[in-house]
């Protein structure tokens, strides 16, 4: 794949520094400006300080990058470029139309994984939408082709849970929960689905890794799941009845396709009175930094095989 890595990117990689892989899709449709920015540099920082590099990737003037300047970064938060969501299925169209926009987990993984990067962290997943109309994200496919981990707080709020979960499984793609035996339902820490496996610490994450990437030479990806941070975490049962109040809204005034997503995410905004998006930013930042320890267990790991 033609790759621009930054030169930090590719210093770290040639030089054997961990590094973990930032999406930008959350950067640039996910989360308003400007809180989009606060969270692209939170999410920057937790990496530096836990001793990685960060490499978010994006799609700029048609040239597929890992590793972005702070301008760069910007111009995704705030300019017209927001308008692009590239999925792995965009990708092409994107390079060919010389296009910028953000990536989202699906075309981050495709990427990550054509670098050799195996530690990427997210907010949340694509999954199986809720609903009849057959919405499937294609996160879950790139996930079973990507030989690395994924640490995420579980799926995007809006989705089926259990279903995104059997997805999974049937992709043969293994669900490990940081600290925890419960998938978490992104802004809450209870869906009350189990899981059966853990890892409790990033030393334990990263021999998951080594043992599904290097000892067994598996090409899925581990999905690691992180609870948000307990001091902003929402109750589920909140977070439940004003996702049924969206839909309900958005059926009335119309809202189809692409457009539901972000329809819901505002509402939830409004009325959790702002806690929604206060959540998301900080679940973000905790997710990069638990990725960077992995990363940084998992470099030593490989140094001493
Ligand atoms: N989680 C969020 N907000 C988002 C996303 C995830 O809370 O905007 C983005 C991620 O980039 C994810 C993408 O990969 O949405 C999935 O979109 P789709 O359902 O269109 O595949
Ligand atoms: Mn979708």
């Amino acid at each position: 794949m033609e790759v621009q890595l930054s030169q930090e990117v590719a210093e770290a990689r040639s030089g054997g520094v961990p590094v973990v892989v930032l999406e930008s899709s959350v950067i640039a449709q996910g989360l308003p400006h400007p809180v989009n920015l606060e969270a692209a540099r939170a999410c920057e920082e937790a990496v530096r300080r836990a001793g990685a590099v960060p490499a978010v990737v994006a799609v700029i003037d048609g040239v597929v990058r890992c590793g972005l300047s702070a301008d760069e970064v910007r111009r995704l938060a705030a300019g017209p470029d927001r308008r692009w969501k590239i999925g792995v299925g965009e990708l092409a169209s994107a390079v060919l139309q010389k296009a910028t926009g953000g990536t989202t987990v699906s075309a981050t993984c495709a990427v990550a994984g054509e670098c050799g990067f195996p530690v990427f962290a997210t907010g949340g997943i694509g999954g199986v939408h809720r609903g009849e109309a057959g919405d499937i994200s294609a996160d879950l496919g790139a996930l079973a082709r990507y030989p690395g981990m994924v640490v995420c707080t579980g799926a995007k709020s809006v989705l089926d849970l259990p279903r995104t979960l059997e997805a999974l499984e049937s992709l043969g793609v293994p669900v490990l929960g940081f600290g925890s035996s419960e998938f978490p339902a992104f802004y809450a820490d209870r869906s009350g689905l189990q899981l059966e496996h853990r890892a409790d610490t990033p030393q334990l994450a990263a021999e998951a890794l080594h043992a599904q990437r290097d000892r067994l030479g598996l090409k899925q990806a581990i999905l690691l799941t992180v609870p948000p941070p307990p001091e902003v975490a929402l109750d589920r049962d909140e977070v439940d009845r004003a996702l049924v109040a969206a839909e309900a809204e958005a059926q009335r005034q119309g809202v189809t396709g692409k457009a539901v997503t972000p329809f819901l995410l505002s509402r939830l905004v409004e009325a959790t009175g702002g806690r929604t998006l206060q959540a998301n930013v900080a679940l973000l930042a905790k997710n990069a930094r638990v990725a960077a320890e992995v990363a940084v267990a998992y470099a030593r790991l490989r140094g001493s095989a």
